[in-house]
C-alpha cells in the first residue's frame, strides 16, 4: 500500500456517531488507508452498528482487551455491559473480531499494538497515579519497545492523544480514542483519565521530507445521541464522560 497518508483510529468503543464522523472526516480529507487499534465494540452504545461499519472497509486492526474478552467469551459475564455487546454482536462480528492478532507490523515500517508489545491492559506511553495519568520517562516506554524494530510505533487504550519521539529517534502516536474522552479504572491503581471535551480523537499520518508528520484531530459530533443511548442502557456515567469528555 501507498503508505504516504494513513488515518490511525483507536477505541472506538461502539460509538457509531463518532466512527461516522472520522470515517466522513477521513474522506473528505481523501486519506485512503486507514489502521484500527481496538476497543472497537465493547460498550453500552451501538457494537453491532460499528462492526457493520468497519468490517467492509480495508482496515489495518489489531485486537484490544475488550475485543480479545469478546471474542473469547460466552454470555456468562457478571457485567451487564459485556452482556448486551455479546448480545448485540453476531457471530460474524464475533468471529472478525476473533481473528485480529494482538500486534501487526505494516509494511515493515509501522508497529501497532493496542496497550504495550505484550500487553493489551498496560499503557505505554501513561504512567498512572491517583491524581491521574502522566507522561511515561523515555526509559520506561523503551523498557516496553525491546522487541519492536520499526521506526514508528502506533499505539491506543489510553483513550489520550500522544505524539512522542523517544531518544533513539524512534516516532510513538497515541491517536487518542474515537469513542470515548473520559472513564474510570480501578487498575493499576484507581485513576481517571479525561481529554476535557467531547470531542472524537483520532490521527492522520503523512510522511514529509524531514520525518512524519503527525495530526492529531479533534472532531465535532452528535455526542448528544451517544450520551441518550448509554442512558438507555444503563449506563448514566458513560453518558455523562461522553457529553463532557470529563470524569
Ligand atoms: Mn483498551
Amino acid at each position: 500500500m501507498d503508505l504516504d497518508r494513513i488515518a490511525v483510529i483507536s477505541d472506538v468503543h461502539g460509538n457509531i456517531w463518532a466512527l461516522q464522523a472520522v470515517l466522513d472526516d477521513v474522506r473528505r480529507r481523501g486519506v485512503e488507508h486507514i489502521i484500527n487499534l481496538g476497543d472497537t465494540v465493547y460498550g453500552p452504545l451501538e457494537p453491532q452498528a460499528t462492526a457493520d461499519a468497519l468490517m467492509p472497509l480495508d482496515v489495518y486492526s489489531v485486537q484490544g482487551n475488550e475485543d480479545r474478552i469478546l471474542a473469547a467469551n460466552s454470555a456468562s459475564s457478571a457485567s451487564p455491559t459485556l452482556e448486551y455487546v455479546l448480545k448485540s454482536l453476531t457471530i460474524h462480528s464475533r468471529e472478525w473480531l476473533a481473528s485480529q492478532p494482538a500486534t501487526l507490523v505494516v509494511e515493515g515500517a509501522l508497529y501497532l499494538c493496542h496497550g504495550t508489545p505484550r500487553s493489551d491492559k498496560m499503557y505505554l506511553l501513561e504512567g498512572m497515579s491517583e491524581q491521574g495519568g502522566f507522561l511515561n520517562e523515555p526509559e520506561v516506554i523503551q523498557s516496553h519497545l525491546d522487541s519492536v524494530s520499526q521506526p514508528v510505533i502506533l499505539c491506543g487504550h489510553s483513550h489520550v492523544p500522544h505524539t512522542v519521539r523517544l531518544p533513539d529517534g524512534r516516532l510513538i502516536v497515541n491517536p487518542g480514542s474515537v469513542g470515548l474522552q473520559a472513564y474510570t479504572d480501578d487498575a493499576p491503581v484507581a485513576h481517571k483519565m479525561e481529554n476535557g471535551s467531547p470531542h472524537a480523537r483520532y490521527a492522520v499520518l503523512a510522511r514529509a521530507r524531514a520525518g512524519w508528520m503527525v495530526e492529531q484531530i479533534a472532531l465535532p459530533y452528535e455526542w448528544d445521541k451517544a450520551a441518550d443511548a448509554a442512558r438507555r442502557n444503563g449506563r448514566p456515567d458513560w453518558a455523562a464522560w461522553l457529553s463532557s469528555g470529563r470524569a
